[in-house]
């Protein structure tokens, strides 16, 4: 059994900190579950713009408040705690933070470490050989 304490990732390279949010990566390939598991805080009046090309994305907000633009049809989408929304359709959006959010993301395929996102909006897929520096 594998445990994990959120405390414990804080200031390690389990920490993935950029500009509009920070990333805690719980589970990663590695860990060998087939899917990884991040604790993600999306900083207020942030607006991010992402498309997992590469990776099937699903996410829980356990706080705060923002919404989910599908950019291929304009919709917007409400999130609050106790929304989940799974990106089945690789969907272009964007993601607005009205205050903190926190996220709890799970991807698949697994996600190395490093991740973060490349001028298309996506993660790239990490071998071995280049998980030292993902795309910045
Ligand atoms: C919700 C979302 O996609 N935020 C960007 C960070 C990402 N989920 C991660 O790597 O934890």
């Amino acid at each position: 059994m594998i445990v994990r304490r959120l405390a414990e990732a804080r200031g390690t390279s389990r920490e993935i900190v950029t500009p509009n949010w920070t990333s805690h990566r719980l589970l990663l390939r590695d860990d060998g579950m087939g899917f990884s598991m991040h604790d993600t805080l999306i900083r207020a009046g942030t607006a991010t713009e992402m498309q997992y090309l590469n990776h099937l994305e699903s996410v829980y907000c356990v706080g705060g408040k923002g919404e989910i633009e599908v950019v291929a049809t304009g919709e917007r989408i409400a999130i609050e705690d106790g929304t989940l929304y799974a990106l089945d359709q690789h969907d272009e959006h964007v993601l607005r933070a009205e205050t903190d959010m926190r996220m709890i993301c799970v991807f698949n395929p697994p996600l190395v470490g490093p991740e973060v996102h490349g001028e298309d909006g996506a993660y790239p897929i990490l071998d071995d050989a280049k998980s030292e520096g993902a795309a910045s």
